[in-house]
């Protein structure tokens, strides 16, 4: 299924006045509102191919609807969400779950929706039928030699897909640590990983990155061989001027400061991108800004800051994902209401008075700070968001647009009740 051109314009129309008047409002107390959206409208947020089926929880998946049952249709699904909003202009691949057969025809395919590839994502954390060595006990850590090689070889032939696709980004997630004091040494399995990683990294084409993703805990309960931030940036430190440190929001103990993360990050050259997604206790996969908007708000003003600060552009500077799961609501709408809430809180943080921000933190005035804060949080930017998705062609609401289209009844007919997506 693709949208036309004239669904969206006639949608447009219906809103035309309502949006003109809101927009007219708040761009007249916003005398930079030309420059913030054309930030918006070069903005892209990655899709990862995982996220357009119903995820499960611990216990069970309740199946959705006209699901996608191949990259094929994943892809469609994201040309879809890029049409709606035009800011969704890139897909994430994890591999097995997605393997591109014909690389060629799959990036015709996606360039036929616009559609770039991001970072491909590598997979040792299960285990696959075809392979000789368990997962079980690890991988890029492992005690076994073995089990590490068949680890990195996984992680080159991930990066070889993604050659093929145009992606310029590997992403190492690895779900190697320990449940129980005395399972490991955490020198041994840090350096095994270490070692492991640069085999990986003497891989990597000269214009790709290598992203070191960290989580606190889960699958394992005692310690995570990758857990936190600074084990991140100590491999990437190690590896070389292509790795970066990745930051999940989900990946943290309760009440992390990732606000502070990403400002530090920044200072040392070494965040690369971002899995961005919320929760309310520990790796939820919740719709971004769902449960906390305000420290979604807080990170994208660190992130303007320390980009500005290096210089660097923000929407090719960094690599811009999504990671949710969602089992209760229709993936590809939390999917749209994920984007808008990072665009809300994007253009939230261009609308901070740097300057008098900075002023208020040299005379210590705490009062001033704050407020110079909170009232770009408090600033209702819906409509310069939707003016950008309006100038780009896009919808200016996805969401009632993707209701009044009835497209996921559209999807259900051409796909059938009972496709089951792969992957999460
Ligand atoms: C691990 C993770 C990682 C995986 C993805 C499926 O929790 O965040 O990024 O690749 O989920
Ligand atoms: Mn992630
Ligand atoms: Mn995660």
């Amino acid at each position: 299924m693709r949208l036309e051109k004239e669904q969206i314009e006639q949608h447009n129309k219906q809103l035309a006045a309502k949006h003109q008047r809101a927009f007219d409002y708040i761009a007249a107390d916003v005398p930079q509102v030309e420059e913030i959206l054309k930030k918006l409208q070069a903005f892209q947020i990655a899709i990862p191919s995982w996220a357009l089926g119903t995820g499960g929880t611990r216990f069970g998946r309740f199946s959705g609807k006209g699901e996608p049952g191949n990259l094929e249709q994943k892809i469609e699904d994201v040309g879809l969400l890029h049409a709606l909003n035009r800011s969704s202009g890139a897909i994430s691949l994890h591999i097995p779950w997605d393997i591109p057969k014909d690389a060629e025809k799959i990036k015709a395919l996606a360039a036929s929706y616009d559609l770039q590839f991001d970072a491909v994502n590598s997979n040792t954390f299960q285990d696959q039928a075809e392979q000789e060595h368990s997962y079980k006990f690890g991988s890029l850590h492992h005690v076994d030699p073995k089990v590490r090689q068949q680890a990195v070889q996984h992680n080159i032939d991930v990066i070889n897909h993604g050659i093929a696709l145009g992606s310029k980004a590997l992403t190492v997630w690895l779900a190697d640590g320990s449940s129980f004091p005395g399972q490991l040494n955490f020198r041994e399995a840090f350096q095994n990983t270490l070692e492991s990683l640069k085999e990986i990294y003497k891989h990597l084409p000269e214009d790709w990155k290598l992203f070191v993703e960290y989580k606190a805990f889960e699958p394992f309960f005692y310690s995570m061989t990758i857990g936190d931030w600074g084990q991140s940036l100590l491999l990437a430190s190690k590896l070389g001027d292509k790795a970066y440190t990745l930051v999940d929001l989900g990946h943290h103990l309760p009440n992390a400061n990732i606000e502070q993360i990403v400002s530090l990050l920044l200072m040392e050259g070494k965040l690369g991108g971002f899995h961005f997604n919320d929760s309310k206790y520990a790796d939820d996969d919740l719709t971004a800004g769902a449960i906390k908007p305000y420290q979604l708000f807080l990170i994208f003003n660190e992130l303007v800051e320390g980009m500005d600060a290096r210089g660097m552009d923000h929407a090719t500077g960094l690599g811009w994902m999504i990671d949710a799961s969602h089992n209760l609501k229709d993936p590809l709408v939390d999917l749209l209401q994920s984007v808008e809430a990072i665009m809300i809180a994007y253009a939230q943080a261009l609308l901070v008075d740097r300057k008098a921000l900075k002023e208020a933190q040299s005379q210590n005035n705490i009062v001033a700070a704050q407020q110079i804060l909170q009232d770009a949080f408090r600033t209702d930017v819906r409509a310069i968001v939707a003016e950008a998705r309006l100038r780009d062609g896009a919808a200016l609401d996805p969401i009632a647009l993707f209701n009044s289209l009835a497209i996921r009844e559209a999807l259900i007919a051409e796909r059938g009740n009972n496709t089951v997506a792969t992957g999460l």
